[in-house]
C-alpha cells in the first residue's frame, strides 16, 4: 500500500508536521475556512482548519483540560463562563465538569466547525447537549462588546492569530474582555508555542499587561502542535492564578492541582522570556 501523508500548513512554525493518513473523512470550505477531518493511524481523527491541526482524538484532552481547569480552579466560584472559538466542544466539555458552572456560552463564528465536531468527534462534542450550554454562531469580537461585568471566566480557544482570529489577540479586544469580566474575573487564551512563536507570545503578553493588573503564562506540552511546548496566557483582575484554590472532584487524565502549579514557569524564566533575555 502506498503511504499517504497530510502535511500541515502552519503559518509560522519553521517545521511542518506530517501525519500519516489512512482516510480523508471530510473536506469542505466554510464561509471562513477550509475544514478537513483525517483519520490517522496514531492520532485517531484529526480536525484540521486552514491546513493546521487543531485537535486529535488521542491527545486533545491535554489542551482542553489545561485551557479550562487552570482558570476555573484559580477562581473560587465560577458560575458564568464564556468560550470564544472552541467550536469542537473540547473546552466546553471540560468547563461543564465544574458543578459551580451554571451557564457556559460558546460563541464560535463558524457553524460548520460545530457541525463537523458533532458528526465526527462525539467525545469532544458531548457537552453541546448539556442544558447549561448556550451555543451561538456569532463573531466573538462583536459579541463581547455588548457585555459588562457579566462573566467569571472567559476562555479564548481560537485558531492561530492570523486572518480572522488575529483580532482576538489585540489590546482593543482585551479591553472588551476586561469589561465583560466581573470584578474578580479571569481570562485565558491559547497563545502559541514558546519557541516557534515567541514573538507572538511576547506581543500578546504585552497587550494583556496594558489592560489587566495580573498577567501570567503557563504551558502544556501538546504532542500535535509544532513546537510542542505550548503557551496559554492568563490575565486576572483580582486572583493570583498560579495556585489552585480548590481540588477538582471529577476525573481528568492529566490535570491535577499539582500539574496546575507545575504548568507555570518559574518566575525568573518567565521574566527572561518577556524581557528578551531568553532568546533561543
Ligand atoms: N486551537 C488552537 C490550535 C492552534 C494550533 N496551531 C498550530 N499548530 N500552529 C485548538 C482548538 C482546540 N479546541
Amino acid at each position: 500500500m502506498m503511504d499517504v501523508f497530510f502535511i500541515e500548513r502552519d503559518p509560522y512554525a519553521p517545521i511542518r508536521h506530517c501525519y500519516p493518513v489512512s482516510k480523508v473523512l471530510y473536506h469542505t470550505k466554510s464561509e471562513y475556512q477550509e475544514i478537513m477531518v483525517i483519520e490517522s493511524p496514531s492520532f485517531g481523527k484529526v480536525l484540521v482548519l486552514d491546513g493546521v491541526a487543531q485537535c486529535d482524538e488521542r491527545f486533545e484532552y491535554i489542551y482542553h483540560e489545561f485551557m479550562a481547569h487552570v482558570p476555573l480552579c484559580a477562581h473560587p466560584n465560577p458560575e458564568n463562563v464564556l468560550i470564544i472559538g472552541g467550536g469542537d466542544g473540547g473546552v466546553l466539555r471540560e468547563v461543564l465538569k465544574h458543578s459551580s458552572v451554571k451557564r457556559a456560552v460558546l460563541v464560535d463564528i463558524d457553524k460548520e466547525v460545530i457541525e463537523t465536531s458533532k458528526k465526527f468527534f462525539p467525545t469532544m462534542s458531548v457537552a453541546f447537549e448539556d442544558p447549561r450550554a448556550i451555543i451561538l454562531n456569532e463573531d466573538g469580537y462583536k459579541y463581547i462588546q455588548d457585555y459588562e461585568n457579566e462573566f467569571d471566566v472567559i476562555i479564548v480557544d481560537s485558531t492561530d492569530p492570523v486572518g480572522f482570529a488575529h483580532v482576538l489577540t489585540t489590546e482593543e479586544f482585551f479591553k472588551y474582555v476586561f469589561r465583560a469580566l466581573k470584578e474578580d474575573g479571569i481570562y485565558v487564551g491559547q497563545t502559541e508555542s514558546l519557541h516557534y512563536h515567541l514573538e507572538i507570545v511576547r506581543r500578546i503578553q504585552k497587550a494583556l499587561k496594558k489592560v489587566f493588573p495580573i498577567v501570567d503564562l503557563y504551558t502544556a506540552v501538546i504532542p500535535g502542535y509544532a513546537g510542542y511546548w505550548w503557551t496559554m496566557s492568563v490575565a486576572s483582575k483580582k486572583y493570583q492564578v498560579r495556585e489552585p484554590v480548590k481540588e477538582i472532584n471529577f476525573p481528568t487524565k492529566l490535570y491535577s492541582a499539582d500539574m496546575h502549579r507545575h504548568a507555570f514557569l518559574p518566575m525568573n524564566f518567565y521574566e527572561k522570556i518577556l524581557s528578551g533575555e531568553y532568546n533561543p
